[in-house]
């Protein structure tokens, strides 16, 4: 395993997770959802026209449990065009830490010797994410590396992407190629002067014809190389496409101040401990 995750910066581990265990992050997913107002908190969740980013209610999800709405769910009026568990397009950003739920899933007793096998001794369990891929609507995310926006130095951000729904071409699952996380890293995401930015490193163009579709069934984990480019489509199908995902550092890296997602004073990162 360790021989294809250098060569192909990802890995499918079909069956990672039970059924169960998924349903129940399901059912507390959509809990949460109930509970959320958006006429509070409209902010809208595109990585096509990311004007989230400056956001304070995106800025500050580090160290909370917030919903983020699909563009295509709320009209011109800023109102949302759909039933609540049809229009959010993902919960953010410390569940792992916050929801004894969500703690379980991604402190699953399997999930501690696959991250200390993939190198990473001192694991810092950093950002958990309930995405929903709504159905006809979930929005598309543009290709991107995940170092871009979990940057430490060296880097070490490995992301931890589990299907709760089966994922398929159809409903929108994940693209890749194999062993493009061995290109440049090309753009960090930091704060410069207030400002979230994105800075250029590196122009190399995304891999286009070499991406394969990793289609899998719910409970598969599918491990991504924090330099590997990876998108998904828009979902347009019918069916819904939720996933769950965890990014983890090591804690024996640097995690510079001017990162996106920062935590206050009184909820430090957490391993699985
Ligand atoms: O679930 C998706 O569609 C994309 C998730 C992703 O890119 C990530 O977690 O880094």
């Amino acid at each position: 395993m360790l021989t294809a995750w250098e060569e192909d910066g990802f890995l499918i581990l079909d069956g990672f997770h039970t059924f169960d265990a998924c349903e129940k992050l399901r059912a507390r997913a959509l809990e949460i959802v109930e509970a959320f107002d958006p006429q509070d908190n409209a902010t809208i969740f595109s990585t096509t026209d990311p004007d989230h980013v400056d956001d304070d209610y995106f800025r500050g999800s580090g160290d909370k449990i917030r919903c983020f709405l699909e563009e295509e769910a709320v009209g011109q009026n800023g109102r949302s065009t759909r039933p609540k568990s049809l229009s959010v397009n993902k919960i953010g950003h410390a569940m792992h830490d916050l929801d004894p739920v969500f703690s379980s899933f991604a402190r699953a007793p399997q999930m501690e010797p696959l991250i200390t096998g993939l190198g990473i001794g001192e694991p810092l369990l950093l950002q958990s994410m309930y995405i929903f891929k709504q159905p006809e609507i979930g929005g598309e995310v543009t290709c991107h590396q995940d170092s871009t926006f979990l940057w430490t130095e060296p880097q070490t951000c490995i992301g931890f992407w589990s299907a709760i729904d089966a994922a398929s071409i159809e409903n929108g699952c994940l693209w890749a190629e194999p062993g493009s996380h061995r290109g440049p890293l090309r753009a960090r995401h930091h704060d410069v002067d207030g400002r979230l930015v994105f800075e250029t490193l590196d122009d190399t163009p995304w891999p286009s014809d070499g991406l394969a579709a990793i289609e899998a069934q719910p409970g598969t984990l599918v491990v991504l190389h924090g330099q590997l480019p990876h998108l998904s489509a828009p979902n347009r199908s019918t069916k819904p496409r939720h996933a769950h995902t965890l990014h983890v550092i090591d804690g024996r890296a640097h995690y510079p101040r001017d990162n996106w997602l920062r935590r206050g004073a009184d909820m430090p990162l957490r391993g699985f401990r």
